[in-house]
């Protein structure tokens, strides 16, 4: 038998876990761990277990999923779930409004205020809670009719199974939309195979799917959400507007989306329309559009519905991210280090706002993997500004055979030998500087604005070049003159002096842009940066150890590989040395003076736990007496500084012969100060 204590205890845990759950839900603001949490969690199921006299349906416990049910029930819906009239374009957006303001005779220049929101991709619900209990809850279905879908609600976190706060009337329907958030659809896949179960295809699929399963304790493992939009309950216990419609839901502890705002008019709905359209590649849902809906709930009943739509709401949708069309050819691109990368050419399709012609197929794997083949209908995806790619084929709508494609075994451009990398999944042409297309990648490359920044030198220009042999490597440049640039086609004498004025201006750089521009490969702007900082000059940087490189900060063990096989093949020797007699040249860096610190001249490596402070600070500690402070140790390291559990790099200054001292010996050398 329970006594009173158990009884207090599992009201006790009961509340806790509804509370966190709240906290994490809706108010997107967890206090406590997600261990912390599971063990409330069992202490309540153990406790329920020991004495099932005391299990209410209503209990966080609840929640896991039951056993197979048979097929879902029908639910009929007492007001039938709307769909919403869709509008593309800004013009559709203000003739909603416009026709609004005729509807309710209201002035013509009257902006009438709408709440906005994100329209999510996922999947309507409707919410049934009486005397403040979730009861039932039901799939949109065509609108009239859904099916029951409460065991598997019942498994989403998110959805309160007890309503919170006051003036709850007796019987309520809430809406929304369950969605699965990409966070949780990337942990699920992830974690899919070592689980045994099959990945998601994409989280709309992942939501729709979950919630008809007929095992409520699969949907209990799909990571679901939702946000709440709406409220059916008898009309004289609304609010009088839509926004306090919402609040009042976010008071019963339903997730309302935080993005929720009152716009004033057209102006307003298209402001929203493009804030959230620039936001939208960093929410963690699918959104596919907006939805404005006129704020006050007279106005709405005033306004009505045409056939199955509310004359008061709209969608206002984005331009599709994915369409169908015919892969008519794939054309091989190389690239500045001899990449051989397939693009699938297109027939021109409009998708996500632009129409495209073209889309990278990445490398031979991926075009396997899709199983692409040229003549398919392929789905092309295009979201935000992200590269137009080929998402898969469709088999299914083949109507012969087609060939499997095989990726060419020569490089197209120069007829060398193709070759795969060891753990590279991109195929590269052997050519080198032999190759037109890799001698085009990288004068282009040299010439780009982060780099060489010469002005009037683009793609075409340097196309003819390279086809005319008149310009075999960078250096090659800036031996051109008057005549033969005018020459060219398309090039007037006016034309062709500008190029060598900016030729001639481009020999006076910085070292960071030279270096970013010769196309070393892993040499970013950044590390380009780096490079310059530390050696000054080319001449150090050309005979630096792999080691001394790697003792730079910022620079691993890839890049530091990189540089020195640069600078070790003779042919890029050349073309430096030719560029430099050129004569491009850059401001011989300013040495700080800090010889007269006390730490001037000396280089510590940081590693392992410092208590005093991070490593951070004491980086900068160390930096403000005038030493350098660096990642990997070297034989030019002054001394190692070792705190708690230091990794490799004392052994590898015990190795080298390089002092090694710990925080108290750091506090002194601070002390110096
Ligand atoms: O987020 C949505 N997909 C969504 C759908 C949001 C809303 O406010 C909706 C909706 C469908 C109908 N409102 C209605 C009336």
């Amino acid at each position: 038998m329970p006594d009173s204590q158990h009884v207090l205890r599992i009201e006790q845990l009961r509340q806790q876990l509804n509370e966190h759950n709240h906290k994490y839900y809706v108010l997107d603001q967890p206090s406590i761990s997600d261990a912390e949490y599971d063990q409330l969690f069992r202490e309540l199921q153990a406790l329920e277990q020991a004495y099932p006299e005391l299990l209410t349906v209503d209990s966080p416990t609840q929640r896991v999923g039951a056993e197979p049910s048979g097929a879902f029930a029908e639910v009929r819906h007492q007001v039938p779930m709307l769909s919403l009239a869709n509008g593309f374009t800004p013009e559709e957006i203000q003739s909603f409004h416009n026709r609004i303001v005729k509807l309710l005779e209201l002035d013509e220049q009257q902006q009438v205020e709408l709440v906005a929101e994100p329209k999510l991709d996922g999947l309507a619900i409707s919410l049934l809670y009486q005397h403040g209990q979730l009861v039932r809850a039901a799939t949109r279905g065509d609108g009239q009719r859904g099916e029951d879908v409460t065991a598997n609600v019942r498994t989403i976190r998110a959805v309160p199974l007890k309503l919170r706060g006051d003036n709850i009337p007796d019987e309520l329907e809430v809406r929304g939309e369950v969605y699965m958030p990409r966070s949780g659809f990337d942990v699920f896949n992830q974690t899919a195979e070592a689980r045994g179960v099959k990945p998601l295809i994409n989280p709309r699929n992942g939501a729709a799917g979950s919630l008809r399963q007929l095992d409520s304790s699969i949907t209990a493992s799909r990571p679901l959400a939702i946000y709440a939009y709406s409220l059916v309950i008898d009309q004289n216990l609304l609010p009088t507007t839509h926004a306090e419609v919402l609040m009042q839901l976010r008071a019963w502890g339903l997730p309302v989306s935080p993005l929720v705002k009152t716009v004033q008019g057209s102006d307003g709905c298209l402001q929203y329309y493009a804030d959230i359209g620039s936001q939208r590649a960093q929410l963690d849902y699918d959104i596919d559009g907006v939805v404005y809906k006129v704020n006050r709930l007279d106005w709405q009943d005033e306004l009505g519905f045409v056939s199955r739509a509310p004359r008061w709401a709209i969608a206002h949708k984005f331009a599709a991210e994915e369409q169908v069309t015919t892969l008519e050819a794939i054309e091989i691109q190389v690239g500045r280090t001899g990449s051989l990368t397939p693009v699938a050419r297109l027939k021109p399709v409009f998708v996500g706002g632009v129409t495209v012609t073209n889309a990278t197929l990445h490398n031979q794997d991926e075009i396997r993997r899709k199983d692409v083949r040229i003549g398919d209908q392929v789905i092309v995806r295009r979201a935000g500004d992200v590269i137009p790619e080929v998402v898969r084929s469709l088999p299914e709508r083949r109507q012969q055979n087609l060939l499997e494609y095989q990726m060419p075994t020569v490089c197209p451009e120069c007829g060398s030998p193709a070759e795969r990398e060891q753990d590279e999944a991109v195929l590269r042409c052997t050519g080198g500087l032999i190759c037109p297309a890799q001698r085009k990648r990288s004068l282009e490359h040299f010439a780009a604005r982060g780099a060489m920044d010469i002005e009037g030198l683009g793609s075409k220009l340097i196309a003819q070049l390279v086809d005319q042999s008149l310009v075999m490597s960078p250096a090659d440049l800036y031996r051109l003159d008057l005549s033969t640039l005018s020459n060219l086609e398309r090039m007037a004498e006016k034309s062709a002096q500008n190029l060598l004025d900016e030729l001639e201006k481009s020999r006076h750089t910085t070292m960071a842009r030279f270096l970013f521009a010769l196309g070393i490969r892993e040499v970013g702007e950044v590390t380009a940066n780096d490079l310059a900082r530390e050696f000054g000059g080319i001449e150090r940087l050309r005979s630096a150890t792999v080691e001394e490189l790697e003792a730079i900060d910022g620079i691993g063990p890839i890049v530091a590989q990189r540089v020195h096989q640069f600078f070790g093949n003779l042919q890029n020797l050349e073309i430096v040395d030719a560029l430099l007699a050129a004569g491009i040249e850059w401001p011989k860096p300013q040495q700080p003076d800090n010889s007269a610190q006390p730490l001037a001249g000396n280089t510590y490596v940081l590693t392992g736990t410092l208590e005093a402070f991070s490593r951070n600070v004491a980086k900068q500690r160390l930096e403000a007496l005038g030493a350098k402070v660096t990642g990997s140790v070297s034989g030019k390291t002054t001394a190692v500084i070792a705190g708690g559990d230091p990794g490799s790099k004392v052994a590898k200054a015990e190795k080298l012969g390089v002092d090694v001292l710990d925080e108290t010996d750091l506090q002194i050398l601070l002390g110096s100060e």
